[in-house]
């Protein structure tokens, strides 16, 4: 393994909060500013999400948000756009259940790269671990408006998806999740958690970043 991607095994090994800046909530105009304050409340990794965007018209702000995280040392991912991730030499990609495989990524990108999958249940958690990946989402735990129509999964298979899964690669829950809510999702095993909307809509991104924060380590890792 390479010095770099020691260094960010081990960042993702201690982040418990995966911001995403996802512009189905933010323009392009406003991602840089908004992904600052993401980064100044705490998040410790920050994903561009941009669905249905053409990934030329991303490049600068891909390497805009790479060189941000670079400030904060977090770890940048790209959601989706495999070139993109390249090209802008991004620390990670991100990848849903109908994207490459994790094997052809990494040869693709490179042996140091954090490569994350999308799973929706305990079976495809346990195959993304089985598949290499670097770390894993699973969800959603709620309903959620940035997938609308995607039915929840609820809490009951957390528990068995950390013991089997986040005790060997990092696990962060997402789908839903706000500070109301976050107490039962801990209560549940959940250890790590990705916010989107609740931090995206709100009207201060950085403070509500940082409640988020300290409601999550107020339990153990
Ligand atoms: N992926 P919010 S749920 C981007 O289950 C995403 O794979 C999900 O956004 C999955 O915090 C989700 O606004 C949406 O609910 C998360």
């Amino acid at each position: 393994m390479s010095s770099t991607s020691k260094g960010l095994g081990d960042r993702i090994a201690l982040a418990r909060l995966y911001g995403i800046c996802d512009l189905g909530y933010v323009s392009v105009e406003q991602a840089a500013r908004v992904s600052r304050e993401l980064l100044e409340g705490g998040v410790e990794i920050l994903q561009l999400r941009a669905k249905g965007y053409d990934p030329q018209d991303l490049f600068a702000l891909a390497c805009e948000l790479k060189a941000l995280c670079k400030e904060f040392s977090v770890p940048f991912v790209v959601n989706d756009h495999l070139e993109l991730a390249r090209k802008c030499e991004a620390d990670g990609l991100h990848l849903g259940q109908d994207d490459e495989a994790i094997g052809e990524a990494r040869a693709l990108l490179g042996e140091g790269i954090l490569i994350g999958r999308s799973t929706h249940g305990l079976d495809q958690a346990i195959n993304a671990l089985k598949e290499g990946a670097s770390y894993i989402g699973f969800g959603p735990l709620y309903p959620t408006p940035t997938k609308e129509g995607r039915p929840a999964i609820g809490l009951d298979e957390i528990s068995a998806m950390e013991q089997q899964v986040g005790s060997t690669i990092p696990a962060f829950c997402i789908g839903g999740i706000t500070p109301e809510v976050l107490p039962e999702v801990l209560a549940s095993g959940a250890r790590r958690v990705v916010v989107v909307s609740h931090l995206l809509t709100h009207c201060q991104p950085s403070q509500a970043t940082r409640h988020l924060l300290s409601q999550l380590n107020h339990s153990p890792l």
